[in-house]
């Protein structure tokens, strides 16, 4: 068993019940066991591409990061990943586009890859507070303080308990 950890965004629709159900969706997984969950955070979108003539900014997202035990390997889990993402309503009419559920795999154990579908860890989780701030509260080893004090100006609010 690996353990994984997986950052979860919406800022569509109702972002709270479609992280909830994709917690819900990660324990019926296959091999795999959800063994902790952040609370809920409302921060504000990030890197949206404002170059393209569709993109709007969007409204504030929803995040959370959740902890697996996983039987899978990497490329298996991201495609669970991605199915649970079409199965929300998932489209991508253009990159950082607003979303209904974004499924992002930060870790894979201690894996290093770089393929075309999947570079682990994720290139970008240490740039982002949505994901260091809801990472640091479930694997305090895992996120430096140097770490959270460089995104510490990126507006982010624990709102509660995601799951019980
Ligand atoms: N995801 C993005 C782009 N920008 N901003 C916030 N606050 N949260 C996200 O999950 C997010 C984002 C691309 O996946
Ligand atoms: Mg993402
Ligand atoms: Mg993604």
């Amino acid at each position: 068993m690996v353990r994984a950890y997986v950052a979860l965004g919406a800022n569509l629709g109702d972002a709270a019940a479609a992280l909830r159900q994709a917690v819900e969706a990660m324990s019926q997984l296959p091999l795999t066991q959800v063994r902790q969950s952040s609370s809920l955070y409302k921060t504000a979108p990030l890197d949206t591409d404002a170059s393209e003539a569709s993109a709007a900014p969007g409204d504030d997202y929803l995040n959370a990061v959740v902890k697996l035990e996983t039987g899978l390997t990497a490329p298996a889990l991201l495609d669970h990943l991605q199915h649970i993402e079409q199965q929300a309503g998932r489209e991508r009419p253009y990159r950082n586009a607003p979303r209904t559920l974004d499924l992002d795999l930060l870790l894979y154990g201690s894996a290093r890859i770089e393929s075309e579908r999947l570079t682990l860890p994720h290139p970008r989780m240490a740039q982002r507070a949505f994901v260091l701030v809801p990472l640091a509260e479930i694997a305090p080893e895992l996120v430096s303080a140097a770490q959270l004090a460089a995104v510490a100006q990126q507006r982010i609010e624990r709102l509660g308990r995601l799951a019980d």
